[in-house]
């Protein structure tokens, strides 16, 4: 791979023939569901599937399969496993760690036609849904019934729930409903041989015996595909308030955070981090005009959601006050309608995209003590600053570091933003945040995954009887090593 030239393709994997791609157009049709890159006019239609979102990572696949059903998913993998072709499962690819592309011709398996809600059960509040479903999709479709989706990210327009669950992803309202882990109960997945897992209980306590499809959660398309979910959703509030704050050190960050479980307590549903970098950033690279009128080091998104708007309210209130007439919190304001709470939101959501207006973009996702979060990304300024490697103009690598997240989970997430991918940059930043994040007992991939982008650093997050288990378990559901090779494990 052009992104990895110290990987080599394994040569035990076949190389797809004319002869394949006939098996699967006999199977999938000759439209769309076939993009098959050995004939030549398919070249430019390959393209989006080989490349990730932050287009860091870029494969070679020759062919994209579309599945309709979980019937034909079950005869693809059969069909690749007999023939060890490699595969990549990909939902909306929108993964931010290379895990969602091929690194060389591994066949991509787009879970994209696979979007149909099965079923919902307005008493129980449990949804069961194609993998391929799109985030916001069911959240629309549970609002009409006044639930909502336990999770909520930047990405919901395009991601899938197939690949939040996959990455086991954690997002904008973990704090309040808690990972994926707790809310999934059931995976209809298949395994590399073909095998159909049904595990698609709708039970919310099911003590017996291993608890096989939390392997699924998280296992970043490693040991089978995951094709429907069943899922535990909440009442969607009907009284929603959001605040954005300004504050002037991260010691009164953690200040408003213990304020806020304190006198919020159950409404409470987000609280996210930005600092002032990544404000201006956002300022600069959208032309949109920031909430607060002065200039603050930090600020912070502040929602609650709760079932009575006069209660949350006077809560509110009394919090606003409080912090205020402390001078924990410089300056705020909170949304008075609809739109003025999702350009709020758009402070925080828009944070990710518009890091990448100037060049590249180096991201951590880490989980630290809480009160050293922000110690990191003035070191690794400081120390990329020293370098020579930080300023305005042109001939400097970095536009700026900053540093963001998900307060609540002490889920920091560290950016440097680039102007062009460089090794010196690269240098100046592993081993050190690496490093850094292990010595505190953090981890290096909070939420987002290993995939390509991680998985050498694994060892800084995971004892080597912890990886050796892993590995166990990989060999276990797939011998013969197809399902998304050269990542993970
Ligand atoms: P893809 O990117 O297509 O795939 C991700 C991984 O899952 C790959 O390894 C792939 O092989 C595997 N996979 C996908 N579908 C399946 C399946 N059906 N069966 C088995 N394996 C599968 N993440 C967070 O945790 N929190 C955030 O707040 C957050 N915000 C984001 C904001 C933006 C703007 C972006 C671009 C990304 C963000 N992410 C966040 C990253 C997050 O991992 C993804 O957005 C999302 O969870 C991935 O879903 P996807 O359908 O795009 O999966
Ligand atoms: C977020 O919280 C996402 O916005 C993306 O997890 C973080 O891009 C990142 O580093
Ligand atoms: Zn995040």
């Amino acid at each position: 791979s052009e992104s990895y030239p110290s990987l080599k393709r394994d040569p035990k994997f076949a190389e797809l023939t004319q002869d394949d791609v006939k098996y699967f157009k006999d199977l999938l049709g000759s439209g769309s569901a076939v993009i098959d890159g050995l004939s030549e006019e398919a070249g430019e239609d390959i393209e989006p599937f080989n490349s990730d979102w932050m287009r860091k990572y870029r494969g070679h696949a020759k062919l994209v399969v579309k599945p309709g059903s979980t019937e034909e998913v079950s005869k693809i993998l059969k069909y690749c496993n007999d023939k060890m072709l490699a595969v990549v499962p990909q939902g909306g690819n929108t993964g931010l760690v290379g895990g969602s592309v091929p690194v060389f011709d591994e066949i991509v398996i787009n879970l994209s036609r696979m979007n149909k809600i099965r079923s919902f059960d307005e008493v129980s509040g449990i949804l069961v849904a194609d993998a391929g479903v799109i985030l916001e999709t069911a959240d629309s479709f549970l609002a009409e019934k006044k639930h909502i989706f336990p999770l909520d990210l930047g990405a919901k327009g395009s991601c899938q729930i197939g690949g939040n669950v996959a990455t086991n992803a954690g997002g904008l309202r973990l704090l309040r409903y808690g990972s994926m882990h707790g809310n999934i109960l059931g995976i209809e997945a298949v395994l590399p041989d073909g095998t159909i897992m049904d595990d698609l209980s709708k039970l919310r306590k099911n003590n017996t015996g291993y608890d096989i499809k939390q392997l699924f959660i998280g296992g970043e398309g490693t040991i089978g595909i995951i094709t429907a979910i069943s899922i535990l959703c909440p009442q969607r509030s009907p009284a929603m308030n959001v605040a954005y704050f300004g504050l002037d050190s991260f010691e009164k960050v953690q200040q408003a955070f213990r304020e806020a479980k304190n006198q919020l307590s159950e409404i409470l549903s987000a609280f996210e981090l930005m600092d002032g970098r990544s404000q201006k950033l956002y300022n600069r690279a959208t032309g949109k005009k920031l909430p607060l009128e002065g200039e603050h080091p930090f600020y912070c998104l502040i929602e609650t959601s709760g079932s009575n708007t006069d209660h949350d309210s006077e809560k509110l209130e009394a919090f606003l006050e409080h912090v205020m007439g402390e001078e924990i919190v410089a300056d705020g304001v909170v949304a008075q309608d609809q739109t003025q709470m999702q350009s709020l939101w758009k402070c925080r959501e828009g944070v990710p995209e518009c890091l990448g207006h100037w060049g590249g973009v180096y991201k951590y996702d880490l989980s630290l003590p809480i009160a050293e979060m922000y110690d990191l990304v003035n070191e690794t300024r400081d120390k990329l600053t020293r370098a020579g490697l930080v300023g305005d103009g042109e001939e400097h690598a970095v536009v700026d570091v900053v540093g963001y997240g998900h307060m609540g989970d002490a889920n920091l997430h560290l950016n440097i933003a680039t102007r062009r991918f460089d090794t010196a940059v690269e240098k100046e930043l592993e081993p050190f945040v690496y490093e850094w994040v292990a010595s505190r007992n953090g981890s290096i991939s909070a939420e987002h995954g290993l995939g390509i982008a991680k998985k050498a650093f694994i060892g800084y997050s995971r004892s080597e009887t912890m990886v050796k288990l892993m590995q166990q378990i990989k060999g276990l559901y797939d011998p013969n090593g197809i399902m998304n090779p050269y990542k993970y494990i």
